[in-house]
């Protein structure tokens, strides 16, 4: 297959090409082995959870129809689905528990190498738990602040206190007619685990349940405290401008690049590199300074925050180290591919793993300890510029970058949708009422060598801003829209239609928003539940013209995400179907009925283009309902008139 036919990012074809120049192997090619991959895994009717198996179902209804125990293809593909969501919550679970640890340790200590960098963040989120903030330290608050969230992952009695404070109270209504109200983050995934054990439980439909419910414990619980904490501890986010593509590596400079998703280690990274005396090092050994740059959620983290360039997304992982210019692939969690180890071999980069979670035979093993941050971090900068004189291959680095602005929360956008002066959703929720804007989507997750890499998240981006439709964007997808230049103001005049053209170039945003990382999902679900608040939008999330999706979702974590989505109400469009077309009942259930419950429902389609009209059809179809889709007349308002309308 060509280079074209892989990717459509310039840079990434030019390395491909010279990979196969190279003769080195990627994960495009590791597909191509595959072939053809196993039927019953992908129509998700396989079981081994037990040793009486592994079973398996026959699709065309001629062989078994149940395994040895009597498990349907329903009941097989709900318990592989479930357990897909108990592992994509524990992992963005965990990285929030992580962060509240890291967290605890602030509060705890009297000096250690993090602080509380956004103080009104601290008493922001501290309220919505209904801690006092009044005539109080910002260590007292901090200190009650970091037991509640604590008490999120294994408390034991009554419901998670961070769904209660975030999510709008039909929503809650709603989970506890349904019995889904999630727990407590731990117990939910263990719950998990416990019913899809063999012999427990059969019925598809209460197994969905249990995943609905960790899967709220994900989104309106681990991720949404790993956000918040993050722009407690690391500073909140601002819009800010940032270079996006291979071409962000620098051949002169030391180039670390920070690769995972926690932020913990790689925000002392970027602050200790700019030390004069690591530079100094630098210069000594031949380099003209330190170029730290990301690849997939640690980069978004970092880049948020710190303008921080990103080198590229998921797939662009092996590309990177082709350019024989990386000196140091600093790893912490999740979408790390093990191939990097022997990749790396054959170049002079050292791949040194940081948490106990991620071994990777063949990787230096640096363990990361936050009481001793700095120090480490100061560590593996001189590893990586020791490491710059051992360049041996020719360095490849593709000359293609793109800029962009990134940056956007649930709290600044009310500026970026508002203007400087009116701090509120009313501009983003009047603007849609008038349907200059149709609605907003989120373009979402991973890369996937089944799909051209960064294909599917640009044709689907193109195709809802044209038709009004704003875009924000997290994770991959976000670093595909931004190499692409959507990330650009100017991307409006090109890319989208009348109304929403007119919004960008009057408010000077991008027509794609970058809000974060994989966990900042949780920032979708807060703006999702202001817009609801602030009215004239219905009463529930499942009432507002928006929809979701994962174009070229691959991980566990996608599986998660897309269910809190739908869970909270939203429509949300998969590329590559979940693992359950061999269990019809439950494929209707999940793409048809359980809308009917919970107001949103998933939906699979590869293609982008039509998938965004699917997300644009029901876009309308919320329109019509809220009745907002009636044209009315143009109104002459008065000095009088427009006063009273107080904006
Ligand atoms: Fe087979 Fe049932 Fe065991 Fe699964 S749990 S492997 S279907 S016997
Ligand atoms: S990094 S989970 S490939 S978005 Fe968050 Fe990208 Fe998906 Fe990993």
């Amino acid at each position: 297959m060509e280079p074209k036919e892989r990717s459509i990012d310039k840079a990434s074809q030019e390395m491909l090409k010279h990979m196969a120049d190279a003769g080195i192997e990627n994960a495009w090619e590791r597909l191509e082995q595959q072939q053809p991959q196993c039927g019953f895994g992908k129509l998700g009717i396989c079981c081994r959870n037990c040793s009486m198996g592994p079973c398996r179902v026959d699709p065309f209804g001629e062989g078994p129809q149940t395994g040895i125990c009597g498990a349907d293809a329903d009941t097989i593909a709900a318990r592989n689905m479930l357990r897909m969501i108990a592992a994509g919550a524990a992992a963005h679970s965990d990285h929030g528990r992580d962060i509240a640890h890291t967290f605890k340790m602030v509060v705890e200590s009297e000096s250690c190498d993090y602080m509380i960098k956004d103080e009104n963040k601290l008493k922001a989120v501290a309220t919505r738990y209904g801690i006092n903030t009044k005539g109080r330290s910002i260590k007292e608050i901090a200190k009650d602040l970091s037991d509640v969230v604590m008490n999120e992952f294994g408390r034991q009695d009554g419901a998670l206190a961070t769904a209660a404070a975030y999510a709008p109270k039909t929503r809650q209504k709603l989970w506890n007619q349904l019995g889904v109200t999630p727990r407590s983050i731990d117990r939910e995934v263990v719950e998990i685990m416990h019913t899809t054990h063999m012999g427990v439980g059969s019925d598809y439909k209460n197994l969905i349940k249990q995943g609905v419910r960790c899967s709220l414990a994900d989104g309106w619980g681990g991720s949404l405290i790993a956000t918040e904490l993050s722009d407690i501890l690391f500073g909140s986010p601002q819009p800010i401008r940032f270079g996006a593509n291979l071409g962000v590596l620098d051949k002169k400079k030391v180039n670390i690049i920070v690769h995972g998703h926690e932020p913990t280690l790689s925000d002392i990274v970027v602050a200790v590199s700019q030390e004069s005396e690591l530079l100094k090092f630098a210069k000594e050994k031949g380099a003209d300074g330190i170029n730290i740059a990301g690849i997939c959620c640690t980069a978004n983290e970092i880049l948020m925050r710190h303008g921080i360039p990103v080198a590229g997304n998921f797939l662009q992982q092996e590309l990177a180290i082709m350019t024989g210019a990386v000196d140091v692939m600093l790893v912490d969690v999740q979408c790390i591919m093990p191939a990097l180890s022997s990749l790396c071999s054959c170049f002079h980069t050292k791949l040194i793993t940081t948490s106990p979670k991620c071994k990777i035979v063949g990787a230096e093993h640096i363990e990361f300890r936050e009481d001793k941050a700095v120090q480490i971090a100061r560590q593996i900068i001189k590893t990586a510029i020791e490491n710059f004189t051992n360049r041996k291959s020719e360095i490849k680095i593709p000359k293609i970058t793109e800029r962009g602005i990134a940056g956007f929360t649930t709290e600044n956008i009310y500026y970026a949708l508002g203007g400087s002066f009116r701090r509120s959703y009313r501009p983003l929720n009047d603007a849609i009422i008038s349907g200059r804007l149709r609605g907003a989507a989120g373009v979402v997750g991973c890369n996937n060598p089944k799909q051209m890499h960064d294909y599917c998240h640009i044709e689907m981006i193109k195709e809802l801003i044209k038709n009004d439709v704003l875009v924000v964007s997290t994770g991959c997808g976000a670093m595909a829209a931004g190499k692409a230049g959507l990330m650009r103001p100017e991307a409006a005049e090109k890319y989208c239609g009348q109304g929403l053209r007119e919004i960008c170039e009057t408010l000077g945003i991008p027509p794609v928003l970058h809000v974060g990382s994989c966990v900042d999902n949780s920032r979708i679900l807060t703006i999702l539940a202001n817009i609801v608040a602030e009215g004239g939008l219905g009463d529930d999330i499942s009432d507002l013209p928006v929809a979701g999706a994962a174009p070229e979702w691959m991980s566990e974590k996608a599986v998660s995400i897309g269910m809190y989505f739908v869970a909270s109400g939203v429509f949300t469009v998969v590329g590559e179907p979940l693992p359950v077309l061999g269990a019809e009942k439950l494929t209707k259930y999940l793409t048809d009925e359980i809308e009917k419950e919970l107001g949103g429902k998933w939906a699979f389609e590869k293609d982008p283009v039509k998938a965004a009209r699917l997300m644009i059809k029901h876009i309308e179809a919320k329109r019509d309902a809220l009745g907002i889709n009636t044209k009315k007349d143009r109104k002459l308002y008065d000095m009088e008139e427009r006063r009273a309308l107080a904006i």
